[in-house]
């Protein structure tokens, strides 16, 4: 533990000690449980951003943390070139509780995305026929799907990809959400697959129209290709099913999960598809250090279980109505836009009197609710998905507060 620093203090050693890739909000956190967090002054926040969908099952939920500690005292690691008593019991579990014949286990979103992309490219040579070295992926612009030197080849975000050059050949890029887009590329015989999020967290919660996963997942079908869903950041009850495919009716032919398959207890991710995908990879073709360790397995399966036993998927959905009805009934030009599924939902503001997203964020929490711009001028709002009705509602008051303070007086409020 530091001893007794002050927010300040804490944020001056990361400034001077850490690489400056992020730029936090100024809080520092110290203490979380169930869907609040607490500075290191001791002051309480509802967290609505989740560290991205990490936890979904609320911060530091007992029932996974003593899987962790548990497994921690017992093994934590013993590489894959053993086997270990934990791994197959969770193989088991996850395979039979997403309804697929096999996991990839590994260890971030990122790693996940990149284990599919392999999955994907060899498929094609060994299964499909498509030439070596040729196989091609869509991916669909804004997309987001981690921080790899082969993710940014894929990606549109300058942010994510200027000066990472050279860049990794073999995606077509085509608009979200635009199935004539899809069918052109489609008409190219060496694609091998389709990697898509159901929708598009970073870009700012971009939910396609109705139909479009269904339709994407049947023109794939029609062609040989690959539906490949990311859904690090939607699954695990997020939009108010189990996956955002689920919506649609949609099973991937590979289903790629992270974050909150762990409750944001221990970094986990997984990825998901059926024999005649899954076994193209064979013995000491791909792998990782940590990928399926015990500890991974045992907290994975707690929180699997936490998900189904707390009903969160029907919670995110009923309170994510809530949710963004209230947020509709606020009266004020700030907000532009509300949208989103579940409790993954996004605020377009726009700015009034040169106060934006960042000023509406800082002012939040300062009324104790943390959130955090994506792009400029969208919030989007995530708390963990065992928010009460009572809490939400209670964080919906401070969030109103917060928009409503920047009305200009004399404004019609
Ligand atoms: C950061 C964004 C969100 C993801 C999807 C794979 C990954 C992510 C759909 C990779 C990760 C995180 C990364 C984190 C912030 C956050 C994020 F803003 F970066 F884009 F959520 F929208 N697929 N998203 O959302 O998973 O390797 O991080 O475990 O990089 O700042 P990871």
């Amino acid at each position: 533990m530091a001893e007794n620093l002050t927010s300040q203090q804490l944020m001056e050693l990361e400034g001077k000690y850490g690489a400056h890739n992020y730029h936090p909000l100024p809080v520092v956190l110290s203490k979380g449980e169930g869907p609040y967090v607490w500075d290191v002054e001791g002051k309480k926040y509802f967290d609505f951003l989740s560290a991205y969908s990490a936890v979904n099952q609320g911060h530091c939920h007992p029932k996974i943390v003593d899987a962790l500690v548990d497994q921690a005292k017992t093994l934590t690691l013993t590489s894959r070139a053993f086997y270990n008593d934990a791994l197959g019991p969770y193989e088991k579990y996850i395979t039979h509780y997403f309804g697929y014949d096999k996991i990839l286990p590994m260890n971030s979103g990122a790693e996940g995305d990149e284990t599919a992309i392999k999955l994907c490219r060899k498929w094609a040579y060994k299964k499909k026929g498509i030439p070596e070295n040729e196989a091609k992926i869509i991916v669909a612009e804004n997309n987001f799907h981690g921080r790899t030197i082969s993710i940014i080849s894929m990606s549109t975000d300058p942010d994510a990809y200027s000066n990472y050059g050279p860049y990794t050949p073999g995606f077509i890029t085509i608009p979200y959400n635009d199935l004539d887009a899809l069918a052109k590329a489609l008409e190219d015989p060496h694609v091998a697959g389709f990697l898509v999020e159901p929708i598009q967290g970073e870009a700012g919660v971009m939910v396609p129209d109705e139909g479009y996963l269904s339709k994407a997942y049947q023109m794939c079908k029609e062609r040989n290709v690959l539906f490949i869903a990311d859904e690090v950041q939607t699954g695990i009850g997020r939009t108010g099913k189990m996956l955002a495919c689920d919506h649609e009716n949609v099973r991937p032919d590979v289903l790629i999960l992270g974050k909150a398959i762990s409750g944001g207890v221990y970094p986990i991710s997984a990825v998901l598809a059926d024999d005649d995908i899954m076994l193209v990879i064979e013995p000491g073709t791909h792998g990782s250090t940590f990928g399926g360790n015990p500890v991974a397995a045992r907290v994975a399966t707690a929180a699997l279980k936490v998900i189904k036993e707390e009903n969160l998927e029907e919670r995110a959905e009923t309170l994510g109505k809530i949710f963004r009805e209230e947020l509709e009934k606020i009266d004020s030009p700030m907000i532009q836009t509300v949208r989103g599924k579940g409790l993954l939902n996004a605020v377009v503001i726009k700015p009034i009197e040169g106060n934006e997203a960042m000023d509406v964020c800082l002012k939040m929490a300062e009324k104790g609710v943390l959130a955090k711009p994506t792009h400029g001028d969208i919030i989007r709002f995530a708390p963990p998905l065992v928010i009460s009705e009572e809490q939400l509602r209670e964080a919906l008051g401070l969030i109103k507060e917060a928009i409503l303070s920047f009305q200009v007086v004399g404004q019609s409020a």
